[in-house]
């Protein structure tokens, strides 16, 4: 019978379209061109009305058998093509877990917080304790109470940073309108002597405030270290004996300091102290200007009128106090030519320390 024949050769031909289909997409293609509306083996179903009645019954078995096989050929063959994908995709997309990572930056402890714990621990051994404060003092702390009156030209607009209020008023604390940001640690000092006895032997490390703009020998911002001595029989041989020992701890025993008288609203005597020059040995170089020295703090002995506001009779406590800039230290120490240079964060210049 012809049509059970075509029905033969029909099989044939849609199985092997159905083995030879590369992929998942090429089967789908192979499919609608089959069973879709317009497919072969549809177009065989339809042709079944122009069938003879008494072929119809063999004729219509054949062609659903076909169907079904055909069906089933393509859900194997679907499934083989899709897991072969799927490895494809998987084989393709597969982590590198060799390769390396993204390394992370660490970063180090900035050098200015390393030499001022450096400077603390010289003073601890030596019996000081460490004190603070805040950043914001009232002017009392700051000025008036270290002998520095409100008619001072360091109180003025011009070296100090007011702190306002979010109305642009002059902040207040405790009644006083006069709120700064320290442009020293002293105020420390002023609250320490005011809560307690002498013996006083103690540290102030801290960030201050001043109105500069930054430049090679100035920072608007910087960190400070005072520290205060006030007990009986204090003179200023303990002042230089203290501090010169502090310099050679912190630079190297070969290095000699001097005194040059100097003034202080808070001290009396007062004098700056300079450490020989660690280039020229003292001889004079383009580092230290010629002279052989360098200078790195202030000092004096404490004035009789800051202990009238702090309540220490003068009478049977003396003490000397000094002032130093960490900043400036570490560029004198390591040669660093401009401040800013350590307010940067470039990581090239800082890991060298
Ligand atoms: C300096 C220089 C000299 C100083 C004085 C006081 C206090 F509170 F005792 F009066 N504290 N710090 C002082 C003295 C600070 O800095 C250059």
């Amino acid at each position: 019978m012809a049509l059970l024949d075509t029905i033969g050769e029909e099989r044939a031909a849609v199985l092997a379209r159905i083995e030879a289909a590369a992929g998942t997409a090429a089967l789908e293609q192979v499919r609608v061109e089959v069973l879709g509306k317009k497919g072969s083996l549809t177009a065989l179903l339809r042709g079944m009305g122009q069938v003879a009645p008494e072929q119809r019954g063999e004729v219509g078995r054949a062609v659903n058998r076909l169907r079904d096989e055909v069906e089933a050929a393509l859900a194997v063959r679907r499934e083989a093509l899709a897991a072969a994908e799927l490895e494809a995709r998987i084989s393709s997309e597969a982590l590198d877990i060799t390769l390396p990572g993204r390394a992370r930056p660490v970063g180090t402890q900035h050098l200015i917080s390393r030499l001022t714990e450096e400077i603390v621990e010289v003073f601890r051994g030596i019996g000081y304790q460490v004190a603070s404060g805040t950043e914001v003092e009232t002017g009392y702390y700051n000025f008036t109470a270290l002998n520095t009156p409100p008619d001072h030209p360091s109180r003025g607009l011009q070296d100090t940073f007011y702190v306002r209020d979010r109305s642009g008023e002059r902040a207040a604390i405790d009644g006083e309108s006069d709120v700064v940001l320290r442009t020293q640690t002293s105020g420390v000092q002023v609250h320490v002597m005011e809560e307690r006895t002498p013996p006083i032997y103690i540290l102030a490390p801290g960030r201050v405030y001043r109105r500069d703009v930054a430049d090679p020998t100035h920072l608007p911002q910087f960190t400070q270290i005072e520290g205060l001595v006030v007990d009986r029989g204090i003179t200023f041989g303990d002042l230089k004996g203290t501090l010169e020992y502090f310099c050679r701890q912190v630079f190297g025993p070969e290095r000699t300091v001097r005194f040059r008288p100097h003034f202080f609203p808070f001290t009396e005597p007062s004098a700056e102290m300079d450490v020989s020059c660690g280039i020229c040995g003292g001889a004079g170089c383009r580092s230290c200007g010629n002279t052989g020295w360098l200078e790195i703090l202030g000092c004096g002995m404490v004035d009789p009128n800051v202990y009238g506001f702090v309540g220490i009779d003068p009478q049977e406590y003396s003490g000397f106090a000094f002032g130093l800039g960490v900043e400036r230290i570490a560029c004198l120490k390591y040669n660093v030519p401009d401040l800013r240079m350590l307010l940067e964060g470039d990581m090239r210049f800082l890991r060298q320390f």
